[in-house]
């Protein structure tokens, strides 16, 4: 049976390897994300094979993320399969000199649009007893490192979330599961690092960082288990690194 899924952050990263996997693989898409033009260079190249709707909204802004689902279409309004993967780093930063509006920035994206969006297409699943949630959460929601502190505590939000979601939806037969990356070379650090190329591209030199193609992989192997199996939390690292802090550059 044909499948739907909702990625937001679809228009980069692991997002947009995601869509283009699941694409091959024949799952119809909702792809989301604020920037029109990829988005919908996405629809034409993905849309070839299989039916694409794409949405643009900012994922802070509650009212626009209902309304955003509540105008689907017929043909895509039966979400079996939610990715919640738009999210981002602002800053690395200090505590004492961190920026508040960078703070705002990740527990709005991160913490508030995963939940709105979890809100608005969860009740669905419900009424049906049926679907699979993704949650893309990261090593730093599972361990703090020096100037992360509220990156870290976002996604250590996504994790909690992750597992009060799994035991809410459990009487519904929902599926709900997380996936934590390690270092990905995607435009993470740009965004982090507001821009500065430079800087962004040193977190990646000198070993092999994984791609967003291997967590797309991870999600596709997630989703197509069998119904009984819950693929619950994954921790997903290159080879070169052992945790957060520890990477074996010049490996
Ligand atoms: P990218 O920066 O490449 O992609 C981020 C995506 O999120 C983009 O498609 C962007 O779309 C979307 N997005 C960001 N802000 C908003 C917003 N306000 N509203 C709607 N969409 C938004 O990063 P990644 O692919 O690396 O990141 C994807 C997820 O993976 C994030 O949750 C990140 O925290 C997590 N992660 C990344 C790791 C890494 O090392 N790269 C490691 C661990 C976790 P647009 O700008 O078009 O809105
Ligand atoms: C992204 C990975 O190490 O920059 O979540 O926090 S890290």
């Amino acid at each position: 049976m044909e499948k739907t899924a909702l990625i937001t952050g679809a228009t980069s990263g692991i997002g947009k390897a995601t869509a283009q996997l699941f694409a091959m693989k024949g799952f119809n898409l909702i792809l989301c994300g604020r920037r029109q033009e990829r988005l919908e260079k996405l629809k034409n190249e993905l849309g070839r094979d299989v039916a694409i709707h794409i949405l643009n909204f900012d994922i802070r802004n509650r009212e626009d993320v209902f309304l955003a689902i509540e105008s689907l279409p017929k043909d895509f309004s039966q979400i079996d399969i939610l990715i919640n993967n738009a999210g981002n780093a602002h800053g690395l930063d200090p505590i004492d000199k961190g920026n508040p509006d960078d703070w705002e920035a990740m527990l709005d994206i991160n913490v508030k649009g995963l939940l709105y969006m979890s809100k608005a297409i969860i009740p669905k699943m419900v009424e049906r007893k049926s679907g699979h949630i993704i949650n893309i959460g990261s090593t730093a929601g599972k361990e703090v490192y020096p100037n992360g502190n509220v990156y870290c505590a976002s996604k250590h939000a996504v994790d909690a979330i992750n597992q009060g979601m799994r035991m809410d939806l459990n009487a519904y037969g929902i599926r709900v599961g997380a996936v934590n990356p390690g270092l990905v070379e995607t435009e993470f650090s740009g965004v982090r690092f507001k821009g500065d190329a430079e800087k962004a591209s040193k977190v990646y030199q000198g070993y092999q960082p994984l791609k967003p193609e291997d967590i797309a992989e991870v999600i596709l192997f997630m989703v197509t288990r069998p119904y009984h199996v819950n693929i619950a939390d994954l921790i997903v690292m290159p080879t070169a690194q052992a945790s957060s802090t520890i990477v074996n550059k010049n490996s």
